[in-house]
């Protein structure tokens, strides 16, 4: 018999993620699975060190290729590339043929413009993590 998919099968839905992973926490890992687990394929934007350094006025701690490599190793991930402009966004969605964009709930509201070709979803974030506390707790602030 040939592997006929069944009528009622929805397609495999391709997602896609952004952010910049700096810094690797509980946090971004909880994101990235939560994303994986809307669709059969997650791709990531990994935001590139000069977007940050437009963006925040400093540079990562991770280098883009660490943050890429990193991103890249984690089970739930299928594919990352380089995020090089935030307004680029429409154009990675549609390169990517992704059918959900996810982000965290500090971009609430932000991306409801592509909600014209690909399902918007924003998650909640993991409260009491982030790159910014953890790089205070570390250098003793
Ligand atoms: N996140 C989370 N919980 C936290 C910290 C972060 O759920 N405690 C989520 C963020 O909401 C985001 C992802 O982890 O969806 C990555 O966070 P950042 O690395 O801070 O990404 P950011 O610099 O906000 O992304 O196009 C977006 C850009 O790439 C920037």
């Amino acid at each position: 018999m040939p592997d006929v998919p069944s009528e009622s099968a929805p397609p495999p839905r391709t997602v896609i993620t952004f952010g910049t992973f700096d810094v690797f926490h509980v946090g971004h890992l909880r994101v990235i699975e939560r994303a994986a687990a809307l669709g059969a394929r997650l791709v990531v934007g990994v935001s590139a060190d000069a977007l940050n350094l437009r963006k925040k006025g400093r540079e990562p701690v991770f280098s883009q290729s660490e943050r890429l490599e990193i991103v890249a190793a984690l089970k739930a991930v299928h594919e990352v590339f380089v995020e090089e402009s935030l307004e680029l966004k429409r154009d990675y969605i549609t390169q990517f043929a992704a059918d959900v964009l996810v982000m965290g709930d500090d971009w609430a509201g932000r991306f409801d413009e592509f909600q014209d070709i690909c399902e918007v979803v924003y998650l909640p974030r993991t409260p009491a993590i982030s790159t910014t506390a953890l790089i205070e707790k570390i250098s003793g602030g």
